[in-house]
């Protein structure tokens, strides 16, 4: 009788712990915003099936090891939930296997994370104490258990698994068909369970492409010829025989072009190199998990990133049909330069995948403890040493530089700053225009250095921004940045980056049509006097029959006259809401064309294509 009142003691009590535990954790470091009491009774109960379930093994084992055992579990779970923490403080999702995977990017991303500790985060260690030293009281000491009381909890376990599955079916339908977001699935299914979702999620893309066959590719490539728009005359071949060159603006919205701080332009140059060349002000970034690989991923191929993951990452061995192999063809020599170790994102890999001829990364650079900060060499450094390579190029060439100063946490050492900070309270927002001054100040003079060594008036120069710096953890003080409450509507205008494309002997506009990375390539490809026939889900921007459709990474759409997002529908120029059936069809293209190009990938499916590989 005595054995029988005790013997769920140590599994009630962990179990308790733990739940409250991840449910604090839920409100104090993820946002997980709820908007009525089911949804938040949801949030509450989704932890408890998952801790239920593994502590329910622990009567598995004899009772010598059955107590530590149950730490090992709590432990486990305690890890789950702070590498979860810390990664949402700094990428605002949660962790996915893919990123599990992305080994070579630990260092870097390590100090990232490191950043984002603080000492209060022991909380997330201090209960295994507690329940250490009770494990040690007489009354936790295990009893012999039978199979009815592992099955017992078991099937509580699974009885509340049903029910959560049960509650967030009805308030979400078709969440575990249609993975909406990791938020959602969070929210919805607790972080536990979602981890579990997620490896079944992998094993089935690893099945996917085992089962792909060719007949998929047809229909894709079906879609985008239809979509595809033709070439302008006006510009087809105008970059014919001038080389290319990209500049890829690290975390830089388009919020920030035009505007001062205390009376002062943040971006000074790019305004004025705005005016000689076609500024597109409307141009969304796509990027997921991937970030700036993913960013890299969209221009040179015309396909959409992955929903969980960097497709650099997790799909680095595909068949690809991108530009710089298709320009190779047309005597192009194609370089990227970037500051940062060649392993990070698997850039060496995928660079080699996809037929770049040189990489200069961190080895190419002199840098030291002086012209370095956060994730490598600074801005400025990096494009003066960049320049004596870049001379020695065959030409023509298409040739990528990727900045890096201005990224999260935005540190910057004192004789760099240009321009005062923000005054909110919220430093990430506060130091943002004081680096992205100084990428500013590093472009201006790389493009001097072009003028210096007769490079620019042979040169195409393409700027664009890779993704969004300030997430909306930072909305608050985005909020008074901006003059106005962030609303999801301003959300999505805040994923705008700038685009500007700078062809000599032009001289450039404005251009207000919604457009996306994704429509990068076949606009290249188009300026280079190469017809874009091959699968591109963008069209040309200087296409009159430019489509104008930004889909995003997270199921937001843009389309010409509406935004999709939130499963809400609003009119693109105002701003305000409109019965959500009026964004239908944008969100349904979206989708689709989400959903195929995915197919695409995850099947490995351009391995049975050949036609854009072929010179015409
Ligand atoms: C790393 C740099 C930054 O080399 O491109 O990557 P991000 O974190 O922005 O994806
Ligand atoms: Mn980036």
């Amino acid at each position: 009788m005595f054995n029988h009142t005790r013997k769920y003691n140590t599994i009630i009590i962990t179990a308790l712990i733990l739940w409250i535990k991840t449910y604090v954790v839920y409100k104090l470091c993820f946002s997980l915003l709820t908007s009525d009491w089911k949804q938040e009774i949801i949030l509450f109960i989704n932890p408890l099936s998952s801790v239920l379930f593994l502590l329910s093994l622990v009567f598995l084992f004899s009772e010598r090891v059955r107590n530590r055992f149950t730490l090992i579990i709590a432990l486990l779970l305690s890890f789950i939930l702070y590498a979860n923490t810390l990664y949402y403080r700094f990428f605002n999702d949660f962790i996915t296997v893919p990123v599990l995977f992305q080994t070579n990017n630990v260092g870097d991303i390590g100090n990232s994370l490191l950043a984002q500790t603080y000492w209060y985060d022991i909380f997330f260690f201090l209960d295994l104490i507690v329940l250490f030293y009770l494990f040690k009281r007489q009354s936790f000491q295990p009893v012999p258990v039978t199979r009815k009381d592992f099955s017992r909890i078991l099937v509580t376990a699974l009885l509340l698994l049903i029910v959560n599955i049960g509650l967030a079916e009805s308030e979400r339908p078709q969440l575990l068909t249609r993975t909406f977001d990791r938020e959602l699935l969070v929210k919805n299914l607790g972080t536990y369970n979602y981890h579990v979702y997620d490896l079944l999620l992998q094993s089935k893309t690893t099945a996917q492409k085992a089962m792909a066959d060719n007949v998929d590719v047809v229909e894709v490539k079906e879609y985008t010829d239809k979509k595809s728009a033709p070439a302008n005359p006006d510009f087809f071949g105008l970059a014919r025989e001038k080389n290319l060159i990209v500049i890829s603006m690290e975390s830089t919205q388009q919020f920030v072009i035009g505007r001062k701080v205390n009376g002062e332009e943040i971006t000074p140059f790019l305004n004025d190199f705005i005016k000689e060349s076609y500024y597109f002000d409307n141009f969304y970034h796509q990027t997921g998990q991937g970030k700036t690989s993913d960013s890299e991923f969209l221009l040179d191929q015309s396909l959409y990133p992955l929903p969980r993951g960097a497709v650099f990452q997790t799909h680095p061995l595909n068949e690809y049909h991108g530009t710089p192999e298709i320009i190779n063809e047309y005597g192009y020599y194609s370089a990227v330069f970037h500051g940062n170790n060649k392993s990070f994102w698997n850039r060496d890999i995928m660079y080699k995948t996809v037929g770049y001829d040189k990489f200069f990364a961190e080895q190419y650079y002199t840098i030291n403890d002086e012209n370095k900060i956060n994730y490598g060499l600074k801005d400025v450094p990096f494009f003066k040493q960049s320049i004596k390579y870049l001379k020695e190029l065959p030409q023509p060439y298409y040739t990528r530089f990727i900045t890096l100063t201005n990224h999260h946490p935005y540190k910057y050492d004192e004789e760099d700053q240009m321009i005062s900070t923000y005054n909110t309270e919220d430093p990430i927002v506060n130091r943002y225009p004081v680096t992205i001054r100084y990428t500013d100040h590093a472009i201006e003079q790389f493009i001097q250095d072009l003028k210096d060594e007769g490079i620019y008036n042979d040169s195409i120069i393409i700027i664009y921004g890779d993704h969004y710096g300030i997430s909306e953890r930072h909305d608050e003080a985005m909020g008074q940045v901006l003059g106005k409450e962030i609303t999801p509507y301003d959300n999505v205008q805040l994923q705008r980056v700038p685009l500007i494309i700078h062809i000599p002997g032009q001289e450039g506009k404005t251009i207000s049509q919604v457009s996306s990375q994704i429509d990068l390539k076949p606009t290249i490809l188009h300026l280079l006097g190469i017809q874009a026939d091959g699968i591109h889900f963008g069209t040309d921007l200087f296409s009159k029959d430019h489509k104008q459709l930004a889909v995003f990474r997270n199921r937001s759409v843009v389309g010409k006259d509406y935004i999709y997002t939130d499963e809400t529908c609003y009119e693109r120029k105002t701003g305000k809401e409109i019965p959500v059936e009026t964004c239908t069809d944008i969100k349904e293209q979206g989708l689709h064309e989400l959903e195929l190009s995915d197919g695409l990938i995850y099947g490995d499916l351009l391995r049975f294509t050949d036609f854009a590989t072929s010179k015409k």
